[in-house]
Formats: structure tokens, sequence, C-alpha cells
């Protein structure tokens, strides 16, 4: 899905002018004497990318730089350091934490905004080594497809992936449908290009799966949200294209069950499953209302469903058989109430453009991205839903997610529009209830997209002191004067 800027006004944290700055005249005909008046731009043109897809965060920027290669963002970001001007680097802006746009407040530093997303170049696809050296601004689905042209399967895989950049994927150790089966995108990168905030350019593009010399440092820059350097390149793996998939729609008791479900079926199919998401009721009503015409895909209404997908190098017939037997036998032990089985890809579409339907489809609420252990999961919804009721009467649970990761997206709203504002306004209030719970589990209060401007004050009351000298340190050491991303993560 490419996802266009959404169009509601929400948390908006409004728009301020930054400080004069005497020499912008100066510093903007410096970069565009490196990338040509075309792409550095300012005004009406900046503004789209200074705010963000849910339009929560609007900041300002002196300009927006678009460079082509390394070499010009490493000579835009030496002028950034001879000049004090901060960065925020970006890609496909889908960030849902505010973290891909600058800051709004006044007296800041001023920041340009790099975006990276002229850099698309696949510079090399290794078949034999299933690997692909990969420039930051390539569009994740434009991975998807080369992978695939080459007979590989390329597995990250997310509802924004027709819009968001492997720089961005990587810079947020983006998350999933894939995750069960395939890792993080931390678990697919094997080697990066980065260039630092003095300008000096990293060049750790091997393609290894053993390497231990060492600290490895790409492992400092995935999930770093922008804030220690910005990733101008990549060696992401590849692995075997499967020629088998089924696709299931299953409905269930609870979360407990699904739970419950995914271990029956992991010890029959292995990793054969490789999504196994979670999506209640609640959820699919509001895709249906947002998405008038889509169909529910079983005859009756339960609260829990799951999406599970099983693929596999096999035939089609036989990773079916397998699949139904799986699933029937699941059915006799009660831990499954019906289950509707794509019978074609145009199906399987189907019920998959329901589950990545789901951001755009209550997108304005109060939203959580946590994980617990995957064993904790029906205590963490039944609990979390039982403390935030009493607290805030009538909320309704959007509750849908990556439950295979242990990773739910536990969104609050209310019944209307009105009440629902209402909630966002008092976010703080609905976070502590629910992160006690999360706390409580041993859990994380960002299981996926990172912290951004949303979470950067709220982890202050959920690492150690120890953790956040660490990040400190790191921090001071690759960023001293602490010009990559102001006001995000730290
Ligand atoms: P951006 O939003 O541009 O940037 C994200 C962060 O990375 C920012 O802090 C930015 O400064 C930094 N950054 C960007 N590029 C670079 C670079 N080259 N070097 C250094 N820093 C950089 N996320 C998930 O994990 N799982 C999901 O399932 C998921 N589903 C989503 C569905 C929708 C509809 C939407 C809108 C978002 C979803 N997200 C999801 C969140 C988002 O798509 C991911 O965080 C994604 O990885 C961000 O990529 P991007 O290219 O848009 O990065
Ligand atoms: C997803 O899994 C995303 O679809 C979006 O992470 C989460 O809308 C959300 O809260
Ligand atoms: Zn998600």
């Amino acid at each position: 899905m490419n996802v266009a800027a959404a169009t509601t006004n929400r948390d908006n944290t409004g728009m301020t002018s930054i400080p004069p700055n005497p020499h912008a005249n100066a510093q903007l005909a410096q970069f565009r004497e490196i990338l040509g008046p075309a792409h550095v731009l300012t005004g009406a043109d900046a503004a789209p990318f200074c705010t963000d897809w849910r339009r929560a965060y609007t900041g300002e920027a002196l300009a927006v730089l678009r460079p082509a290669s390394t070499e010009e963002v490493s000579r835009c970001v030496a002028l950034c350091a001879e000049h004090g001007l901060a960065i925020v680097p970006q890609s496909g802006n889908t960030s849902l934490v505010g973290g891909s746009v600058p800051l709004s407040q006044t007296n800041k530093r001023p920041e340009v905004v790099i975006s990276l997303s002229r850099m698309q170049r696949i510079r090399e696809l290794d078949a034999l080594n299933d690997t692909m050296t990969v420039e930051a601004g390539c569009v994740l689905q434009t991975l998807q497809e080369a992978a695939d042209a080459a007979d590989r399967l390329f597995p990250l895989s997310l509802a924004a992936e027709g819009s968001c950049q492997i720089g961005g994927n990587l810079s947020t150790n983006a998350g999933g449908v894939g995750v069960l089966r395939y890792g993080n995108t931390r678990d697919l990168c094997l080697g990066l290009e980065v260039v630092l905030p003095d300008g000096q350019i990293w060049h750790g593009l091997k393609g290894l799966r053993k390497n231990n010399t060492g600290y490895d440092l790409k492992h400092l820059f995935i999930g770093a949200e922008g804030t220690l350097g910005i990733i101008t390149a990549a060696v992401m793996k590849l692995f075997p294209k499967p020629s088998a998939s089924v696709t299931a729609w299953i409905a269930l008791e609870s979360p407990q069950a699904a739970v419950e479900l995914l271990a029956a079926l992991r010890a029959r199919m292995g990793d054969r499953l490789t999504a196994f998401e979670l999506i209640s009721r609640v959820c699919l009503t509001s895709v249906m209302a947002f998405r008038p015409g889509t169909p529910d895909p079983l005859s009756q209404p339960y609260h829990w469903y799951v999406l599970a997908e099983a693929t596999d190098g096999g035939t089609q017939e036989a990773l079916m058989a397998r699949t139904e037997s799986a699933l029937s036998e699941c059915i006799d032990a009660g831990l499954i109430h019906d289950v509707a089985l794509a019978s074609s890809t145009a199906q399987a579409q189907a019920l998959w453009n329901i589950r990545e339907t789901i951001p755009e489809a209550q997108f304005s609420n109060v939203k959580h991205d946590i994980s617990v252990p995957i064993s904790c999961i029906g205590q963490l919804v039944d609990e979390g839903m039982d403390v935030l009721r009493q607290a805030f009467p009538s909320c309704v649970g959007y509750i849908f997610g990556h439950i295979g990761d242990g990773n739910l997206h536990y969104n609050i709203g209310m019944p209307s529009t009105e009440e629902t504002q209402a909630l966002i306004a008092r976010r703080a209030e609905v976070n502590a209830v629910l992160y006690a719970v999360v706390e409580k589990l041993n859990g994380s209060i960002s299981a996926e997209h990172g912290l951004g401007q949303l979470k950067r004050e709220e982890i202050q009351h959920h690492k150690s002191a120890l953790e956040l000298t660490l990040m400190k340190q790191i921090k001071a050491a690759l960023d001293p004067n602490a010009r990559m991303n102001p006001g995000k993560v730290l």
C-alpha cells in the first residue's frame, strides 16, 4: 500500500517560526551549489516533508535537501557541521512516532531535512550470496519486486511498503508481518554504508554472514532513528522464494486461544508458519466501515480472528493438505471456532487487504505499540482492558497486530469522534494505565515503531538509569554536538 498523508488533523503540535538565521541565504546558496537548485526545497515545496503521515507533528526546516549520492550526502552533512545546523534524516516519512520530521518548538537550532528519496539504486544483486546492496531511498516494495525478479524473497513486509524506504526501515528496525519467520529488519541486514555527523563516510558494505572482528558497528545505526548518522546504503539478505502459500482467516475465542493456537500450529507446521496476525472484531468492523464493500470473511461474527500464512518450497497441494490437517486437529482440540482458507491468490490478497487497511481505518486514537512475552499476551489484553475501562468507562480497544511476535497495537478510542478527541488530549493518563500492565509483564512500550518524539519522554520511565546513561554516552561519542535528529529518542 502506498500511504499518502492522512487528511485529518489531530494532536497537532502546531507550526511555529524558527529564530532568524542571518546566514540562511548564504547557507542555502552553498547547498544549491552541491545539489543544484532543484534539490534544495524551501517554503511550500518543503512543507510536505515537515509533516508526518498522521499529521500529528508539524515542524519547520531551513530547507529540505535531496542528495542523489553518498558523496552528496557527505558534502551536505559536512556543510551542516560547519554551520552548526541540525539534521533530520528522512526516508518515506511514514513514521508513526514523529521521528522523521523537524521539531516545531521556537528557539530551536535551525534544522535541515535530508531526504534520501533520490537514492534509489540497487547497486548489486548477488544471487549466489543471497544478498542485494541497495541505496537507502529504495522503496521497500521495489526491493521485494527486485528480489522476486531474481527468483528470491525479500521478506520484510508492512502495510506502508509502497511508501517506506529501506533506510527508514533500517533506522527504525521495522517489524511487520514476516518477523515470526524471518526476524526484524536488523536480522535482514549484513552491512551498512553510513555518513557520520561530521560528513565522514563509514564504508561497511560487507555481505558476510560471519565477521567477528570486534564491535558490530552496523547495529548501532540500525534502530537509532537517525540520531547517530545517515544510512546511505545497505547489504540486505535474500531468501529462497516460496513456491506454495496458504492463507487462513481463523475465528477464535480470545487472544489467549490465539497464543495456544500459535504453539499448536508451530508444533505441526514448524517454520512454515510465516505470519500470525491478531485482528479484533472491532478492527474488522472499522475496516468494513472505512472501505465499504469489504466482505466479512466468515458467515457469522466472532470477537477475535487470526490471519495466518504458511509458505514453503513444495507443492501447493501438499502445503494445503498439511495446513488443513493441522487446522482440523486444532478445531478438534477446541482452539478454533471457524476458519476460511483462501483458495486463490486473489482471495488471499483480499484477506491481507483487510489486515493492511486497519492502520488507516482507525488512526485517530491513542496508539500503543507494545510487546510482552508471547505467553503473557492473554493477560495483557484482559488485564489491560480491565484497568482501562475502570479509568475510562466505555473506552474501545482497537487491538490487532503481530501476536506471533508478542507485539500488539493496543489502540484506545471512544464510541464517538468527539469523545476520542477528548481521550487523545488525556493520552498521558491512558498511557500510564496501560504501561503499568506492560511494565508488570516485563514488556516494551515500543515494539517496532521506535520512540521518535512521541515516546521520547515516556521512555525515561521504562529504562534503567544505567541503560539511559549508556545510550547518552554512545550518542555523545558519535554525535558530540547533538546535531542528528534532535528531540527524538533521547
Ligand atoms: P521515515 O518515517 O522517513 O523515518 C523513520 C525514522 O528513521 C526517523 O527517525 C528518521 O529520522 C530515520 N531515518 C529515515 N531514513 C534514515 C536514514 N537513511 N538514515 C538514518 N536515519 C533515517 N512499522 C513497523 O515496524 N511495522 C509495521 O507493520 C508498520 N506498519 C505501518 C503501516 C502504516 C500504514 C504506516 C503509515 C506505518 C507503519 N509502520 C510500521 C511505521 C513505519 O512505516 C516504519 O517505521 C518504517 O520503517 C519507516 O520507514 P520510512 O522510510 O517511512 O522512514
Ligand atoms: C501495523 O502493524 C502498523 O499495521 C500500524 O504497525 C499500527 O496503526 C497502528 O497502530
Ligand atoms: Zn505493526
